[in-house]
């Protein structure tokens, strides 16, 4: 057993920032357009020379309460305060939560670095410590971004094309009479294929907006992701709406799902591994869902490598059947950080990786030196 505990402690903590530009920009959403994201990568070394990575990459400073100079100031924060705290991922939350309250999208890249210290201490996939992987090919989804309905039917039928069980259309940025000739398009464009449909306007509706949608749509077969802003807003249209109804930005926590799932507001979620604090609390947001039948996606608002793998290693544990997929950002991303590591949508499903760990190796020497090392 290695000096410091059970699998080691905490001896360094190295703090990267790292630009990661939409391929093909701007990516497009009902509040705005994004041309390049800023990354945060943590790199950490046990006091047995093991390295795990972990990662946090806001989407831009308006899609959540979370910004990329945020995350790196609460790291800042708490790094000195985590030298010497075990290995363990209970261990390391409780410590966090001792140094910081709140910010779950800065702790979360603490959290994804332990788990992948912990894995390579163990000779484990992250996936095993999460209870272990149900799939080795896990379903993706796409997201097509705020377009013109002939625009959107083609990239509909072309991701259809290539194997995408799942389609998210982003809307709330058009009028809502243009929204619905939209997903109009897109509907065309998959109907009679099997793959599933979530309309999702980030927070951009007023419910007026809403129940109009519902109602002209009422014969597509669609969930409706986040429509308006607050759970207070999304309770009062729940009753009026002729489709399941999806959170995603209004699950800000832990609390927030267990509140949501527990008084029937919705039909599922879209869930981020960063918002909730990492894959320990996600793991536990998994577990509820599961009790509850509750379908949910895995991913992150955006992310390089490091969070396509551990979202991947998630979202491989999910009960399959309530599995909504894994979003990455890996294609609307030129190149990979991790090289020949890195993972890839092919087909429409990501391939679990096989090394301990997160089973990915970041070049280290592209992220330059360090923000800020303890
Ligand atoms: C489609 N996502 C998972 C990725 C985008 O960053 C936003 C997010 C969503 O569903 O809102
Ligand atoms: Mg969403």
């Amino acid at each position: 057993v290695p000096a410091g505990g059970i699998f080691g402690k905490i001896a360094h903590l190295n703090i990267y920032q790292y630009d990661l530009p939409v391929k093909n920009g701007p990516y497009t959403m009902s509040y705005g357009e994004i041309f390049s994201l800023d990354t945060t990568l943590v790199k950490l070394v046990t006091d047995t020379g093991v390295v795990g990575w972990g990662e946090t990459c806001p989407l831009g400073p308006v899609y959540a309460e979370a910004h990329a100079k945020g995350a790196r100031a609460a790291l800042l924060e708490m790094a000195p305060g985590l030298i010497g705290t075990e290995v363990l991922p209970l261990s390391v939350h409780r410590q966090m939560d001792h140094l910081l309250h709140g910010h779950n999208y800065a702790k979360a890249a603490i959290d994804i670095a332990v788990f992948d210290a912990l894995g390579k201490s163990l000779g484990l996939r992250v996936a095993d410590l999460l209870g272990g992987a149900a799939m080795d090919r896990v379903p993706s989804y796409y997201a097509i971004g705020i377009e013109t309905p002939d625009n959107a039917g083609r990239i509909a039928a072309a991701k259809r094309a290539e194997g995408y069980p799942r389609l998210q259309l982003k809307v709330g940025a058009h009028s809502p009479e243009v929204d619905v000739e939209v997903i109009r398009k897109v509907w065309e464009a998959i109907k009679g294929s099997g793959m599933r449909l979530a309309i999702d306007a980030n927070r951009g509706w007023s419910t007026r907006d809403a129940m109009y949608i519902s109602r002209s749509c009422a014969d597509i077969p669609f969930v409706l992701e986040q429509p308006c802003s607050t759970n207070d807003e999304l309770r009062q249209l729940r009753p009026l709406l002729h489709h399941p109804l999806y959170i995603d930005e209004s699950s800000y926590d832990v609390n927030t799902v267990i509140s949501a799932a527990g008084s029937g507001l919705v039909d599922g979620f879209g869930l981020k591994l960063t918002r909730l604090g990492g894959l320990q609390p996600m793991t536990t947001v998994r577990d509820i869902c599961a009790a509850r039948n509750l379908p949910h996606s895995c991913d992150d608002a955006w992310g390089g490598d490091i969070l396509a793998a551990a979202c991947t290693h998630l979202g491989a544990t999910v009960r399959p059947d309530l599995l909504e997929g894994v979003w990455l950002a890996a294609p609307y991303i030129d190149g990979h950080y991790c090289g020949e590591s890195g993972l890839e949508v092919v087909g429409g499903h990501i391939d679990l990786p096989k090394g301990p760990g997160l089973g990915i190796t970041p070049d280290e020497a592209l992220f330059g030196d360090p923000v800020a090392a303890f």
